[in-house]
């Protein structure tokens, strides 16, 4: 189990074999900043740097293979000019004493053809068009109809996330965080409302936790059971996630990763970036299974954040929007300053603007 005796934020504790120095993680963001070929930039670096003295940082996510990409300038980490870039990002992080892990994406049926190598339509369980948008290059968009993955296809995605693990270790990341919520690819297979198979992928619980397992199976394999998280989001309807049941789905989803061994598991709580409370949900009743770090996530504030941590209900906070705004995020929390406001206008896309000027005190 996870160490339940009191202890602040600003403790240091151990995450599988990442040792952070403080409690507090900048939460994945997608900034859409990537460079040509899709590749983490300078800026990008700068950026990552400013930010570097959070206990961790989870960076943006990112698409494991070109199919796995669904908005605009998201960065990849399948090519080696992405390796090379994303190398200059974690030496800059640790130069500054941080610990950076990647969150390896794939979009699923949140695509559009336009994203797509040759236009093709983006995959998913089953045949079925999100009621979602994407940003692309014409601005938001309605994602694309998909088309349903073959049986015979499924090792082929279970190859890209191992090979994208083996990639992010070259890059130099501490570990490695796979994406599994916010109904993209893995949520997708997950969750009733957008998996309809037949075959060993879909129907019962055992399942649609499938691809989950396999997947991060082969990661822990890669990246060590020890450097490797995973994110899940058991209630959000973000990309219209519909589960019928989601208690029972993700109390299952958890016990089969628990024998795994992994760093850490990081919840959102309630809506991806909105109300906490929008469905009734027993988080405890997961983390009871699990027996790495727990990493809660959404909406905390300070006070919120020194509660759940003191009292043992979880070992890690990641906050997202908070640390747009504010480079120094974990000394504003520290002395109780006020934050920066963010500026909505320029959270995707464009270049040093809302990205690396935000006042430091
Ligand atoms: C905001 C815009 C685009 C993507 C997620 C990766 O929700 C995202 C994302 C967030 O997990």
């Amino acid at each position: 189990m996870s160490d339940r005796s009191p202890r602040s934020l600003f403790d240091p504790v151990q995450m599988g074999d990442i040792a952070l120095a403080k409690r507090i993680v900048m939460a994945p963001l997608t900034r859409d900043r990537a460079g040509p070929g899709r590749t983490p930039t300078p800026l990008m670096a700068e950026y990552y740097a400013q930010r570097a003295d959070a206990g961790l940082i989870i960076a943006e996510a990112t698409q494991i293979s070109p199919e796995g990409q669904g908005y605009l300038d998201t960065p990849g980490i399948y090519s080696s000019a992405q390796v090379k870039g994303w190398k200059a990002v974690t030496d800059a992080v640790h130069a500054r004493g941080g610990k950076m892990v990647l969150q390896m994406w794939h979009v699923g049926r949140i695509s559009h053809t336009s994203l797509q190598l040759g236009g093709k339509a983006p995959v998913a369980p089953s045949a079925i068009r999100a009621k979602a948008k994407t940003f692309t290059a014409n601005g938001f968009e309605p994602v694309s109809e998909p088309r349903a993955l073959a049986a015979g296809e499924m090792p082929r995605i279970v190859a890209q996330y191992r090979y994208a693990a083996a990639r992010a270790m070259d890059a130099g990341f501490d570990g490695v965080e796979v994406h599994a919520a916010n109904g993209y690819l893995i949520d997708q297979f997950l969750r009733d409302g957008s998996n309809h198979r037949d075959d060993a992928w879909g129907g019962s619980i055992e399942n649609r936790t499938r691809l989950l397992y396999d997947v991060v199976s082969a990661v822990a394999q890669t990246a060590g059971s020890g450097r490797t998280g995973v994110r899940l989001s058991p209630v959000t309807p973000a990309n219209d996630a519909r589960d019928s049941n989601p208690q029972p789905l993700f109390e299952r989803a958890v016990e089969r990763l628990a024998p795994l061994g992994l760093a850490y598991l990081h919840v959102i709580e309630g809506a991806t970036g909105g109300p906490r409370d929008v469905a009734p949900f027993d988080y405890e009743a997961l983390h009871r299974r699990f027996h790495g770090s727990w990493m809660v996530n959404n909406g905390y504030t300070e006070k919120m954040a020194e509660e759940v941590v003191s009292s043992g209900l979880a070992d890690l906070v990641a906050f997202g929007r908070p640390f747009i705004a504010n480079p120094d995020l974990v000394k504003r929390l520290r002395i109780g300053a006020p934050l920066n406001a963010i500026n909505p206008a320029t959270l995707y896309g464009g270049g040093a603007e809302g990205y690396t000027d935000y006042r430091t005190l």
